[in-house]
């Protein structure tokens, strides 16, 4: 019975006129953001959703995570994917140095999120590396990147962003930076929402302390080449990336002081060992947090046909 109402729910869920405007406006933006990729010299890769190793998501104090989903395959442990930045790395190995991916990601986060208004436990990011490139290069590049889809969304999408009373302005570059140290002096240690909700403008924040794989700056120690991008008016992270270590030892003590197994990443280190990983840098964009932004709409869920929001049941 209970189901029974559940999925009349999911019925009426989907047949509201909000949710078709959001899943156009979703259409523009995924064509956009793939054209603008291949017409800066990207070539798209498939994404992966099982694994031997992922993006172990910490230690970073904005990450939730209760646990690592597994499956078992033939007796091997499988993970799935919580991101795809350590096979970004190994995927420039090939000799393409400019990669992207539509990457669909996995993050069990605790349920305590859903009043966030933007944490899914299942959602897509696009995500990409350039080798031998730095964060000047990747930020420069997402600044135009945000800056086209915006345009475009506003050219092809008019009457939805209309029909949804959105009214959106095209930011002017380059957008502005902050330390992390800046907006916890102005903000307290939770400085997104209220640094969000003080812009009228997408903004950087610079230098997070946070996992491995982004490179800890070798003439500042304690400082990392790393950003954020943040969406203003209180709809909060939009993207995070950064220069990547490459050095075998290097990654080694990160893990170590991480407290990481470092079992966890053996043929990943193994690779690193052998000099096979490149310096590179690059960020991954929310594809849902994204359209939540452009369509100004409550809940990053809200952006779901299918949602999947932390401590929400699953009908379907
Ligand atoms: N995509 C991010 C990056 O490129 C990693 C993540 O999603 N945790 O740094």
């Amino acid at each position: 019975m209970n189901q029974c109402l559940g999925i009349l729910r999911v019925v009426e869920y989907l047949k509201r006129d909000e949710l078709k405007h959001v899943l156009k406006i979703q259409t523009t933006v995924l064509k956009t953001l793939q054209q603008f990729m291949i017409s800066r010299g990207f070539v798209q890769l498939m994404p992966i959703v099982t694994s031997t190793l992922t993006d172990p998501l910490g230690p970073d104090p904005r990450s939730s995570v209760i646990k690592t989903p597994t499956i078992d395959y033939y007796g091997q442990r499988l993970v799935l994917t919580q991101s795809m930045i350590l096979h970004k790395q190994l995927a420039l190995i090939s000799g393409l140095d400019r990669i992207f991916i539509f990457s669909p990601n996995i993050r069990l986060e605790r349920k305590e999120r859903i009043v966030t208004g933007k944490h899914l436990f299942e959602f897509t990011q696009m995500d990409f590396e350039i080798a031998h490139a730095t964060m000047d290069d990747v930020m420069r590049l997402v600044e135009d990147m945000v800056v086209e889809t915006i345009k475009a969304v506003k050219k092809y999408r008019k009457d939805e962003l209309e029909q949804l009373e959105r009214k959106l302005k095209v930011p002017e570059k380059p957008f502005r930076v902050y330390t992390t140290h800046e907006m916890e002096e102005e903000f307290g240690k939770d400085w997104e929402l209220e640094a969000s909700k003080a812009h009228t403008q997408p903004f950087w924040v610079v230098c997070h302390k946070r996992e491995f794989y982004d490179r800890e700056d070798p003439e500042k120690p304690g400082h990392y080449r790393n950003y954020d991008l943040v969406w203003p008016e209180g709809f909060g992270e939009a993207l995070s990336g950064g220069e990547r270590e490459w050095e075998y030892e290097r990654i080694i003590r990160r893990i170590e002081r991480d407290g990481l197994d470092k079992s966890k990443y053996e043929q990943y280190l193994e690779l690193a060992k052998l000099g096979l990983l490149k310096p590179s840098a690059g960020a991954g964009i929310g594809i849902e947090r994204f359209v939540r932004f452009l369509a100004g709409v409550e809940h990053v869920g809200d952006v779901q046909p299918f949602r999947r929001v932390p401590g929400e049941e699953v009908i379907v």
